[in-house]
């Protein structure tokens, strides 16, 4: 919990240098939701979340560097620099991902389970979204397919309490989440996600159930997170004392003090554990500086389109020329404008930035 901390604090900070681009959700304040879960997993099973997936990943064991490589758009990255911060993946940890699409990931977490049930192994998907995502289509969908199939995988709903900047109450029609598949025939239980201890022994349940049973069920784990949706959120739908009631129960310091307290850590414990949180961290930065870009040349491998026929080939197994839409002048001319503002934006944004010194 306290690598997973100190890297999205850290994260954060890269991001403000511009190091990291494109989006960036942190989870910070989620991390026993994240930690409680992953630890009662067994190496086999599979995990899928959201675009809110720095932690899942590193809790899965994936090397922090490969992680940061990914955010600093490197070729050491767990997506080849690729994906960024909303798509982390490692197969080779049964990490499957990191999903920009909001409820995206709730169908291929059927898929992992069919392919489970198909090959006669009793692995268990674990599939994390947000409470958000339980108002989408594909949540009822999935719901349904789940239970009817008798597919085993945990469906976990990380409920921070806000979709974007929308609070539950105002999106969800029925505020207990872990009602919400029981139409579906799917069980579900409410659990405090800041209490690390809670989140293993419940999970550890559902997973063991899953696994014996081989039918769904729903974890409802009650969360929040004290940064704003993305890198970008203003932050004007909440109140700073509702951030500061959430930090009270900070799930690293709560656990701290109850193992401080039990004597089963002592304070020099707690410190080493810091130390090397942060050794990790700073390690992590600097082998993504120091990674290199993916070569230009290497920009059309592993895309994939469309052929005339319907058929998916990859980008690169194409006649080298420009094809239709690709030239810059057959942009449409209001993207051609955006890019182009976008560009001058960037420009003059650092300037702006190396003249006030915000930048190395
Ligand atoms: C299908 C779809 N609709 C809308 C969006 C824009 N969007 C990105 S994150 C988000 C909020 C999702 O909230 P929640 O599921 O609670 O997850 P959280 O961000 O709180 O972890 C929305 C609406 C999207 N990415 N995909
Ligand atoms: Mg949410």
């Amino acid at each position: 919990m306290c690598l997973i901390r100190r890297f999205e604090e850290e994260a954060g900070r890269q991001y403000q240098r511009a190091k990291a681009g494109g989006f960036l959700h942190l989870a910070i304040g989620e991390e026993a939701t994240i930690v409680g879960t992953t630890s009662v997993m067994r190496e086999d099973d599979y995990l899928i979340g959201t675009y809110r997936t720095h932690g899942h990943a590193l809790a899965r064991g994936t090397p922090a560097n490969e992680v940061m490589a990914e955010l600093f758009g490197r070729e050491t990255g767990t997506s080849g620099g690729r994906g960024g911060s909303m798509h982390i993946f490692d197969a080779e940890r049964r990490f499957m991902g990191g999903y920009g699409i909001v409820g995206g990931n709730l169908p291929l977490a059927a898929g992992l389970g069919l392919a489970s049930q198909y090959r006669d192994e009793d692995t268990v998907t674990v599939c994390m979204f947000g409470d958000g995502a339980s108002n989408t289509g594909n949540f009822g969908e999935t719901m349904n397919l789940a239970a009817l199939w008798e597919l085993p995988v945990v469906f976990l709903v990380e409920n921070n309490l806000y979709g974007m900047g929308t609070a539950l109450e105002r999106h969800s029609a029925v505020t207990d989440l872990s009602q919400k598949a029981a139409g579906y025939g799917i069980d579900g239980e409410r659990i405090d996600g800041m209490n690390v201890l809670e989140v293993r022994e419940r999970v550890s349940a559902h997973i063991e159930q899953v696994r014996e049973e081989g039918r769904p069920s729903l974890v409802e784990a009650f969360t929040y997170r004290y940064r704003g949706h993305s890198a970008a959120d203003p932050e004007v739908y909440r109140e700073k004392s509702e951030v500061e009631e959430w930090r009270e129960k900070d799930p690293i310091e709560t656990f701290i003090k109850l193992c401080l307290e039990d004597g089963v850590l002592g304070e020099e414990d707690v410190e080493a554990a810091r130390r090397e949180a942060d050794g990790t961290v700073e390690e992590a930065v600097k082998f993504a500086d120091e990674s290199p870009e993916p070569a230009l040349e290497s920009l059309y491998e592993e895309l994939y389109v469309v052929s005339e026929t319907m058929g998916w080939y990859s980008v690169d197994e194409r006649s080298p020329e420009p094809h239709r839409g690709e030239l810059g002048e057959d942009a449409p001319e209001v993207a051609r404008n955006l890019a182009e503002s976008g560009a001058a934006h960037a420009e003059d944004e650092s300037e702006r930035q190396s003249r006030e010194g915000v930048r190395e």
